[in-house]
């Protein structure tokens, strides 16, 4: 078993992408192969420059997210993308106009795109995250983009696996105030207001300046992007926004304690998981339709028997 996933990972490695779809097939579900995959890869992460993508469905995240492949590509950058929104393109649900361009990603052997549903996963998606992006980042992506709707804690959560995080917001009355409703305002870095060729542009730039006064002092304040992501306007900006942003990271070790808070959350949320795994085992031991008997006599308070239940799997 564990020699055949490393054989996965190396075939992976060579860039045998179904390899890959299985590598991430396997951690996703907690396969058993799962922890001999995160245990070959990890010591080879942490190299990828990650950026999440979040905003409202519609704002236009997988046309921005085309534009930024194209210029990563054009530096030439191998680009993994995880798509979590519902509604994206990658998914192959809606057909949306950029789709000529979106094949021609598709075909590139240096782009690799992944959907993940929302569901399914152990943990939810916020727990299988962090093990996707450890086989891209361990595979050897340099770049890895996260696309994910805006509105859910979970997606939110998601995002927060990214070094970099771009809020996409379109011109429009109340569309930044949502955004800051959402809690995206805490966690944007840099601000992308697409569908700049619609009326209303100044008064968003405007309301998120605004917005960003009245919160606390950052040491980082996110700058305000205006693009039409549909013709690529404005992806020069993008990309330097996204290169100030890592520069300002990397220069002040900003990194450093980002991904070692990232890591430490992980660490307690896998903590919490194996706890919750270990504890379903219990309700499968010998011990425990006999402590279940004596809670429904009476004989035994339920307090009581979980704690010697817990105690039971001790060894
Ligand atoms: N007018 C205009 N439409 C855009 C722009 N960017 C994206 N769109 C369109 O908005 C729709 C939603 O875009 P999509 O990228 O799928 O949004 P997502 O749901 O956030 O991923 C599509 O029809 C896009 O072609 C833009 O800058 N201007
Ligand atoms: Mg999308």
């Amino acid at each position: 078993m564990a020699q055949d996933s490393i054989e996965i990972v190396t075939a992976a490695r060579k860039g045998d992408r179904r390899a890959l779809a299985r590598l991430i097939s396997i951690v996703e579900e907690h396969r058993p192969a799962a922890s001999a995959v995160l245990a070959e890869l990890f010591p080879s992460t942490g190299k990828a420059n990650v950026v999440g993508l979040t905003g409202a469905p519609g704002s236009g995240k997988s046309t921005l997210s085309d534009v930024i492949i194209s210029r990563m590509r054009s530096r030439g950058d191998h680009v993994a993308v995880i798509a979590v929104d519902p509604s994206s393109p990658f998914t192959g649900g809606a057909i949306l106009g950029d789709r000529i361009r979106m094949q021609d990603h598709i075909t590139d052997p240096g782009v690799y795109i992944r959907s993940m549903g929302s569901r399914g996963h152990l943990g939810g998606m916020s727990a299988a995250a962090p093990k996707v992006v450890t086989v891209l980042d361990g595979i050897g992506f340099p770049q890895i983009l996260i696309e994910t709707v805006g509105v859910g804690q979970a997606e939110v959560e998601v995002v927060g696996e990214a070094d970099t995080t771009v809020v996409v917001v379109n011109p429009g009355w109340g569309d930044a105030v949502q955004a800051n409703k959402a809690g995206l305002l805490e966690i944007a870095d840099v601000f992308v207001v697409n569908k700049a060729d619609r009326p209303g542009v100044r008064e968003t730039v405007r309301d998120l300046n605004q917005m960003l006064d009245l919160g606390s002092a950052r040491e980082w304040r996110p700058p305000i992007i205006e693009t039409v992501a549909t013709k690529a306007e404005g992806s020069g900006d993008l990309m330097s926004a996204l290169d100030n942003h890592r520069a300002h990271l990397v220069d002040d070790g900003h990194l450093e304690t980002k991904r070692s808070q990232r890591l430490e959350a992980t660490l307690k949320s896998a903590l919490a998981l194996a706890a919750v795994e270990r504890m379903a085992n219990a309700q499968e031991s010998d011990g425990y339709q006999q402590t279940l008997s004596k809670v429904t006599e009476r004989r035994l308070d339920p307090w009581s028997a979980a704690q010697s239940l817990v105690e039971g799997l001790n060894g």
